[in-house]
């Protein structure tokens, strides 16, 4: 059993992570981290916590001798929107971060997660079914990170050995913590406007495709990547993964569909799109192809929108029928 560090605990993924890996390695394991404080009741204050920062390289490098780390979770980072309004504090933290979690992986003999993105696309990529190899032209600077950290790990796994791997996540939707700063936040900040009962306006437009995975299929990806040989991965950090291709119209309907379930009032959903944030989106693929994913770990995802939006949906009003769906 390893012992694991995770950087950006308190973020979307790193919450249900964090979660995810206590209750496989078990609670004192897993040492959360990140530059904020949790609440009591966040689930990374269910067990060992550290503040620290990906920036402090002699912190973290510390950090890691002094617990024994084995396995790092590299998930701080400035997300697309947020990083196209601060390009230069998203290129050097996004880099550096990661540049000090693989010097330390080295110096430690650590394996890592370090996530991608289907932000590493751009507008010359084809826009449907995105393949595994392809032109990598992105034009926002989160996406530019995200190659870079791409062939950055590519590089570490070259010359030092140093076992890293990584998925380009699209998407991802969750009912625990919101995501902060991403062009497809609008997806989960619907949800959230249809529990509470009010109506939402939408910053992207209503037929804006993008590829988005439910949490639960992403963190089981993210481990079963994790737990595959070596040998069996052709792209050890840059698995294309996919779940469903959406547009904010779809989702929107799904949730009026299913309303009744939850006893809850009429969904108005209005268009505004936000010039950035649409900019970044027309830049991405609709949907993507994870052949390869499927062929060499045998990813499938187990959610689709209809079954994810019960979820969301009974999660966020604690409706008590939980996702199961009778003659919806
Ligand atoms: C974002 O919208 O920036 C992220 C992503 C697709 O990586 N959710």
């Amino acid at each position: 059993m390893p012992r694991v560090l995770i950087t950006g605990a308190l973020g979307q993924v790193g919450t249900e992570l964090t979660l995810a890996l206590r209750e496989r390695y078990g609670v004192s394991e897993v040492l959360a981290t990140d530059i904020r404080t949790p609440s009591p009741d966040h689930p990374a204050a269910s067990g060992p916590f550290k503040l620290l920062d990906g920036l402090d390289a002699a912190g973290l490098l510390s950090t890691v001798q002094e617990q024994g780390i084995q396995e790092i979770y590299h998930l701080a980072a400035l997300l697309s929107a947020v990083a196209e309004a601060k390009p230069a504090l998203a290129w050097h933290l996004n880099m550096q971060s990661l540049i000090n979690v693989l010097d330390t992986a080295h110096a430690c003999q650590c394996r890592v997660f370090a996530p991608s993105s289907i932000a590493v696309f751009g507008p010359d990529t084809p826009r449907n079914l995105a393949p595994q190899l392809t032109s990598l032209r992105p034009t926002s600077m989160y996406g530019v990170t995200k190659v870079a950290g791409e062939l950055l790990c590519d590089d570490y796994a070259r010359r030092y050995g140093v076992d890293v791997r990584g998925l380009r996540y699209p998407g991802l939707i969750s009912a625990s913590a919101p995501p902060g700063g991403g062009t497809t936040d609008y997806s989960v900040q619907m949800y959230h406007a249809a529990a509470r009962g009010e109506p939402y306006t939408c910053f992207l437009s209503s037929n804006t495709a993008l590829e988005m995975l439910f949490m639960p299929d992403a963190v089981r990806a993210t481990l079963d990547l994790m737990d595959a040989p070596r040998e069996s991965l052709r792209y050890p950090n840059a698995y294309n993964l996919a779940g469903m291709s959406l547009t904010p119209a779809a989702i929107a309907a799904e949730i009026r569909r299913q309303l009744h379930r939850f006893d809850l009032p009429h969904f108005e959903v209005e268009y505004a799109p936000d010039p950035v944030r649409q900019a970044i989106a027309d830049g991405w693929p609709s949907s993507i192809d994870d052949a390869a994913a499927r062929q060499d770990w045998h990813w499938r995802p187990a959610y689709d929108l209809r079954r994810m939006t019960g979820e969301m949906l009974s999660a966020l009003t604690h409706h008590p029928t939980g996702g199961i769906i009778h003659g919806t």
